[in-house]
C-alpha cells in the first residue's frame, strides 16, 4: 500500500457519517463552521484532551462549560463511581438529590425551590412553561444571539450552532409558535421598554443570558440588566436568567451574585452536573409551587435527579466551594486575553477579544462586539484559519466563531504559555 495512512479520527468520522446524522450528535462538533473533519476524542485529563491518534491538545472547550475543574477530577470520579455501585437510576427519590438541591440553593439564594432535569435545554423549556402557567400570559421576550437550548419557542433568532449554520430560526418551528417569541437586540434597553409599552400585559417572561456565551462572549451593560429587572417587575412578567453557562462559573452564585441582581427564575446546566447530563431551574416558592405535583404546570423526567449525575455534580460544587478558584481563573483568562490582544496588535490582526471571568472569545473584527449584529460582522473565514492553525499546534479552541472558550482550574502556566506562543505563530502565518 502506498499513500498517507488515514488517521483514526478520519476513519471514525467516515464510519460515523454512515450511522449518525452528519457524523455527530450535536451540530457544532462536525467542524462545518471551520471546515475539515472533527477530531475524535479518546480521553481527557486536567486541561488536556487526546484525540483518537493519541495527540494531546490544550483544551478550551471544556465540554462547552461543565469542566470548570478540568477533566477526570479524582473527587468526581470517586463520587460518581461510588454512586454507580449502588445502581444507576431508581425513578424514585434519593438522598443525593436533596444534598444537591441544598448546595444549589446555598449558592443561589433566589432558587428557594429547585427542580432538576437532564439538560440546559430542558431547564429553559420548563422555566418558560412555568412562567406562562404562573402569569397566564403567552408572549416571551428573548434577545437575538442568545441561545437557550433547542426548544421550539427559544429557537428563534438563536445564537450558537443555530447562528453558525445560518438557521437562527429553525425549520420545523411553526410560525404560530415563533410569533409568540418577541426578539429584541441584546444590550438595548430602549427596545425592551417599547416592547413592554406595546405588549406589557401579554408578556409572561423575559429570558436572558446575563453574560452571553452563545454569540461568542458578550458582556451585558449593567443598565440593560437593571432595566430588565425593573420593567419585568413593573409589568408583572418574570425575569429568567439562563445561567446554564454562567452558573457556578462567573462566581459560585453565577452572574446574579456577581451583578447583585435577583431574577425570578434561574436555569442551570453544565457545571451543576459535573460533566453528566443535568439541568435545573428554580425560583421562589410561590412560583415553583405552580409545578406538578403541587400545581397545574406539568413537567417530569425518568432521569431527572439521576443519582450518579447528582453525586458528580455535588462533588464539583463541593470542590468549588472549598477551593474558590474564581480569582485564579480570572487572572489566567486575563493573561490569555491580554496576550492574544498584544499578539494581534504586533501581527496586524483585526481582532477584538471579549472576556468575562473564565470565558473569552477572539472575534475577527476591529469593532466592539456588544450584540448579535456586531458579532455577525466578524470574518468567520479568518476565525476558521485561526482555529485550524491552533489545532495544528496542539491547542483546541471552539470550532465556531459564535462560541465561548472556557478556562478551567486545571490550566497551568505552561498551557497558557503554549497557547500564547501558538496564537502568535498562527497570527504571523495569517498575515
Ligand atoms: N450548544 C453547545 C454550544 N453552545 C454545543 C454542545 C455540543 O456540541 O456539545
Amino acid at each position: 500500500m502506498t499513500g498517507v495512512k488515514m488517521n483514526r479520527s478520519r476513519q471514525l468520522f467516515r464510519k460515523a457519517e454512515s450511522l449518525l446524522v452528519g457524523g455527530v450528535n450535536s451540530p457544532v462538533r462536525a467542524f462545518r463552521a471551520v471546515g475539515g473533519r472533527p477530531l475524535f476524542i479518546a480521553r481527557a485529563r486536567g486541561a488536556t484532551v487526546w484525540d483518537a491518534d493519541g495527540r494531546p491538545y490544550v483544551d478550551y472547550l471544556g465540554s462547552w462549560g461543565p469542566m470548570i475543574l478540568g477533566h477526570a477530577v479524582p473527587e468526581v470520579i470517586r463520587a460518581a463511581g461510588n454512586a454507580l455501585k449502588n445502581g444507576s437510576s431508581y425513578g424514585a427519590p434519593a438522598e443525593v438529590e436533596v444534598r444537591a438541591a441544598a448546595m444549589v440553593r446555598e449558592a443561589f439564594p433566589s432558587m428557594e425551590r429547585v427542580r432538576f432535569v437532564s439538560s440546559g435545554t430542558e431547564a429553559c423549556m420548563s422555566a418558560l412553561r412555568l412562567a406562562r402557567g404562573y402569569t397566564g400570559r403567552r408572549y416571551i421576550v428573548k434577545f437575538a444571539g442568545c441561545y437557550h437550548g433547542h426548544s421550539d419557542g427559544l429557537l428563534v433568532s438563536a445564537g450558537s450552532g443555530a447562528a453558525t449554520f445560518g438557521h437562527p430560526t429553525s425549520a420545523g418551528v411553526p410560525p404560530e409558535v415563533a410569533r409568540l417569541t418577541i426578539v429584541l437586540p441584546y444590550n438595548d434597553e430602549s427596545a425592551v421598554e417599547s416592547a413592554f409599552r406595546k405588549w406589557g400585559k401579554e408578556i409572561a417572561c423575559v429570558i436572558v443570558e446575563p453574560v452571553s456565551g452563545n454569540m461568542g462572549v458578550v458582556a451585558p451593560e449593567m443598565s440593560f440588566l437593571c432595566a430588565l429587572r425593573r420593567l419585568t417587575k413593573k409589568h408583572g412578567a418574570l425575569l429568567i436568567f439562563d445561567e446554564v453557562i454562567t452558573g457556578f462559573r462567573l462566581s459560585l452564585g453565577g452572574a446574579q451574585a456577581l451583578f447583585g441582581l435577583r431574577p425570578d427564575l434561574t436555569c442551570l446546566g453544565k457545571i451543576v452536573g459535573g460533566g453528566f447530563p443535568v439541568g435545573a431551574f428554580g425560583g421562589p416558592r410561590r412560583i415553583m409551587e405552580k409545578l406538578a405535583p403541587l400545581g397545574p404546570v406539568y413537567q417530569a423526567g425518568t432521569l431527572s435527579g439521576n443519582p450518579v449525575a447528582m453525586a458528580a455534580g455535588c462533588a464539583v460544587l463541593a470542590e468549588l466551594k472549598k477551593a474558590r478558584p474564581y480569582g485564579r481563573l480570572r487572572e489566567k483568562t486575563r493573561t490569555l486575553a491580554e496576550g492574544i490582544r498584544e499578539s494581534g496588535r504586533r501581527r496586524g490582526q483585526k481582532i477584538v477579544v471579549n472576556s468575562m471571568e473564565s470565558l473569552f472569545t477572539v472575534f475577527f473584527t476591529d469593532r466592539p462586539v456588544t450584540d448579535f449584529a456586531s458579532a455577525l460582522r466578524c470574518d468567520t473565514r479568518r476565525y476558521a484559519r485561526f482555529f485550524h492553525g491552533l489545532l495544528k499546534r496542539g491547542v483546541y479552541f471552539p470550532p465556531a466563531q459564535f462560541e465561548a472558550a472556557f478556562v478551567s482550574a486545571a490550566h497551568q502556566g505552561k498551557d497558557i504559555r503554549k497557547t500564547l506562543a501558538a496564537v502568535d505563530d498562527v497570527f504571523r502565518e495569517m498575515k
